[in-house]
């Protein structure tokens, strides 16, 4: 049953904590059926308002004593309750309390506190779940300074580590040994960390601009040591990464990474012990795709990043969230582009954005980049605080310019180091560089919605002048009817004829630089004077804003525009306009029983981008990839059904795929000779591999058996994953006969690699056919499954539910049906892991009317069920309001 009884926290509600806890000393007596936890906290009341009662938050704890100053308390002087340890009538100044506590890690599957993961103890706090440990002042405003001191069996636990550095260890006789790690930096609660197990270590050390040593380490299972190279690599780019760019310098003599295997989510930036979900550390050639390997480079910079960004200065309220994961998203992203290609990682980047924020906004569970209120906070590590958050950044550096832009971020580092900080702060260090007024700009973070921005032109020949007429509307959202005009960069250029950008000689109607005016209004017109030929615009370049723009840009402009525009992203994005269009319109006459027709438009001019020496590969591979059913479903956005759009989506690939045959044959070709050679992850590498493997796809798309020959060679032949799995998914997606072959040798060879084992599963899951809930269903009763494994599950369940529309949104409901009865079963060990598959119905309103009551009732059935955790009642209920 739905809890309604949880009343929201509000950011209105905020004030700081009567107490402030200096010190914590925390002793850990490790051992497999319980694990003792003394803590003893130096407590002071702020503002020396002392007596007040002492209420510390504590979840799923059993307190074995509370000593107060060494005195233990009676009953009466303190009370539990299921949340809270109260002390009722503490002294009026500082005093010690030490509390005893008893945790059970094995039993604890929601992997939120002290846990147990392949044999070791580990632990994730943030947001709330150092209140599993001990009771304590679990908020992020409370700073304090760790020592921890844990004790296990030597050889069950030969590793034992927490955060800051190691100041003490040996042994305790009787088989166990100790160790005691000491952080100077005060932290909040959320960034402990500890971890004792039986783990193999890759080492390596980095020395600091300033001449620091760090030692450097990433610990993985046995046996996977040569698979943290990469990590440990990527780790040392990070840490030059950010001396240089942001002047950032590393601040322990230690940095541990280490991985696990069952992880709620990617990564925890816990103080000098980022803990891991092995996904993002374990890559070599043979399990990892260029993908990984890319997501491992950014999740390791990421981690890394918030050191300074949400460690150094945190947050003082989870409602500024965004104010590290945000920025530090932004940071992260940068790198990749740095590191790679710049062009390429913020196609990607936006990609990501679209297919995961904007539905978001535009659903159900839309909220502003810093929310004002929630019931679960774990709910709101959303793409909208990360992706969009990190756009809110980038648009302020465009605003204001890099130079501005920099100097802030200066300002902000030693203005709020060491301190628990807001947004109004973070935006005041650079109100004050760019000595501008950002309150209308601080609209990014209070209004949810994505906002349209709509253009119309007008060229004037015998003035010369050409017009453009912006307006901009955000709809509205839960809880916000009526929206402000936001303050939003188009970076544009005027194309002319020739290729070449035009230089307007006067601008007016908006501030404006030579490549960016700012649209403040809800509708603007900018005159561009001097321009004796209509130009053609290219408008949002490098997507300088994360908004829709409805511009009707005639295809010949989107053809010129993929051929001439300066702006790779803008070609790209041309590219995928002209494809989108042509989908929805067969979208349109497959639901209404027409024949397709499609014109030749975007093939040639991909033939033509295809021909070009001055695109990199990678770049050329994202130009062919057209938009994903999501994105359709998207554009479309109501009245949606999935199944008019696969065929669409098909009909027009096969019909790309005739027009392009010869060329994309070649494409395979050239890149065939990769094959069985060196593997380098670099980007240019990964690049050509990537063309040639969606060059491969559209062969495949004829059905001809001879595509389906090659690539089942490729399969064969692949001394990489990238290749392999490319070559397996084609084989399985497009039915050819060799599938499940190739997917019985993949298991064969890999059944007992898990990281890989979600990849065999997400193919199956996958397929566009009806029997692949039957399919689904049955592999969850493989033996490489488990429904205790985030990873397994994301893999063969939230693949299923967000990445293969036609069968999740089965007409006849099924699909949803087995979706929200199987979160209902996660959400009894794993509220997390459940609650984030829950939002793969997010969007189950813009459904046709059959899949909206049948998406509807599996939801209300869910609802129904009796027990359900704080994580999916909220998600529940706001999806139904
Ligand atoms: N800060 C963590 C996410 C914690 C999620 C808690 N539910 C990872 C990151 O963003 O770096
Ligand atoms: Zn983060």
């Amino acid at each position: 049953m739905l809890n309604d009884t949880v009343a929201p926290i509000r950011l209105s509600d905020y004030r700081p904590s009567d107490y402030a806890i200096d010190r914590i000393a925390l002793d850990f007596d490790l051992r497999a059926d319980e694990t003792l936890v003394r803590a003893e906290l130096a407590v002071s009341p702020r503002d020396g308002i002392g007596g007040k009662p002492l209420v510390l938050d504590g979840d799923e704890l059993t307190l074995v004593s509370v000593a107060l100053d060494g005195e233990v308390l009676g009953a009466n002087s303190y009370q539990v309750q299921d949340t809270s340890l109260t002390i009722s009538s503490p002294p009026q100044g500082a005093f010690t309390l030490t509390i005893v506590t008893r945790l059970d890690p094995a039993a604890n599957t929601k992997l939120m506190g002290l846990y147990r993961s392949s044999g070791a103890w580990c632990t994730q706090c943030e947001a709330e779940g150092f209140r599993r440990i001990t009771y304590f002042l679990d908020r992020p405003d409370v700073l304090s300074v760790y020592r921890v001191r844990m004790e296990a069996d030597a050889k069950e636990a030969p590793v034992l580590l927490s955060n800051g550095n190691l100041v003490e260890s040996g042994d305790c006789g009787n088989g166990r040994h100790f160790a005691v790690w000491d952080d100077p930096w005060p932290k909040p609660s959320y960034l402990f960390a500890l971890v004792a197990g039986d783990l193999e270590a890759v080492k390596d050390s980095f020395t600091t601009k300033s001449g620091r040593h760090v030692d450097l380490a990433v610990y993985v299972e046995h046996g996977n040591g040569s698979k943290a190279l990469y990590a440990m690599d990527s780790l040392k780019r990070s840490m030059k990464w950010d001396e240089d760019v942001f002047g950032r310098e590393y601040d322990l003599d230690v940095f541990n990474v280490v991985a696990v295997s069952d992880f709620n989510m990617g990564a925890m930036e816990n103080k000098g012990l980022n803990i891991f979900n092995d996904k993002y550390v374990l890559a070599d050639a043979d399990i990892a795709t260029d993908g990984d390997y890319a997501g491992v480079e950014s999740v390791i910079a990421h981690e890394y990043f918030h050191n300074w960004t949400g460690n150094r200065i945190t947050c003082r309220d989870w409602f500024q969230l965004c104010l590290k994961e945000g920025l530090t998203v932004f940071r992260d992203q940068e790198f990749s582009a740095d590191e790679r290609s710049r062009p390429v990682k913020r196609i990607a980047d936006v990609k990501v954005l679209r297919s995961h924020q904007f539905p978001e906004d535009g659903g159900p569970l839309a909220h502003p980049v810093r929310p004002n209120q929630y019931k679960e906070i774990n709910n709101f590590y959303t793409a909208t605080v990360y992706e969009k958050g990190a756009e809110v950044i980038r648009m302020l550096k465009t605003l204001i310019g890099d130079d501005a832009f920099a100097r802030g971020m200066t300002l902000y580092f030693d203005r709020h180091d060491g301190q628990a900080a807001t947004i109004e702060e973070f935006v005041a260090c650079f109100a004050e560089t760019s000595a501008r007024d950002l309150s209308q700009f601080m609209n990014w973070y209070f209004q949810a919605g994505t906002p349209v921005v709509t253009v119309a032109e007008r060229h004037d020949e015998a003035s010369q002048t050409y017009e453009l007429v912006l307006s901009q509307e955000t709809p509205p959202t839960p809880g916000q009817p009526s929206k402000l005009p936001q303050v939003i960069p188009v970076r544009f250029g005027l194309v002319g004829s020739t290729g070449n950008d035009l230089r307007p000689s006067r601008i007016s109607g908006a501030e404006t630089s030579a490549d960016v005016f700012i649209l403040d209004k809800a509708q603007q017109t900018i005159v561009f004077e001097g321009l004796s030929e209509r130009p053609v615009p290219s408008l949002f370049r490098a997507f300088s804003a994360p908004v829709k723009v409805r511009h009707a840009l005639s295809s010949d402009d989107q053809v010129f525009l993929i051929g001439n525009d300066a702006d790779p992203f803008n070609r790209w994005q041309a590219a995928t306009s002209l494809s989108m269009a042509a989908i929805v319109k067969a979208t349109h006459q497959a639901r209404s029983g027409q024949p397709f027709s499609f014109d030749t438009a975007f093939a040639e001019a991909l033939g033509a981008a295809l021909d070009s020496d001055a695109l990199d590969p990678a770049f050329k591979a994202l130009l062919m990839s057209p938009p994903g059913e999501n994105d359709i479903a998207r554009e479309i956005s109501e009245n949606i059904d999935p199944d008019a759009i696969h065929t669409a989506l098909m009909a027009f690939r096969r019909f790309v795929a005739s027009r392009l045959a010869p060329r994309f044959a070649r494409l395979v070709q050239d890149g065939t000779g990769d094959i069985g050679s060196g593997f380098s992850p670099d980007a240019a590498s990964a690049g050509k591999r990537a063309l040639a493997n969606a060059a491969l796809d559209y062969l495949a798309l004829t059905g001809e058996s001879s595509a389906f020959d090659l690539t089942y060679a490729r399969f064969q032949a692949a001394t990489n994953m990238t290749d392999r799995l490319a070559a397996l998914s084609i084989l399985v997606h497009r039915g050819a006969p060799q599938a499940d072959e190739a997917l019985a040798a993949f298991y064969a060879r890999f059944s007992s690699v898990p990281l890989v084992v979600d990849k065999w599963l997400a193919t199956q899951a996958t397929v566009a056919k009806a029997q692949t809930l039957d399919k689904v269903i049955a592999l969850t009763a493989d033996p490489a499954f488990s429904f205790g494994n985030p990873n397994r599950v994301r893999s063969l369940i939230g693949s299923f539910a967000s990445l293969n529309p036609t069968q999740f949104a089965r007409a006849d409901g099924k699909g949803f049906d087995y979706v929200a009865q199987t979160i209902g079963r996660i959400d009894d060990s794993n509220p997390q892991l459940a609650s984030r598959l829950l939002v793969s119905f997010r969007s189950w309103r813009s459904y046709e009317q059959g899949r909206r009551s049948k998406a509807e009732k599996a939801l209300r059935a869910l609802q129904a069920k009796e027990k359900l955790s704080r994580d999916v009642s909220d998600i529940l209920e706001r999806t139904l309001a």
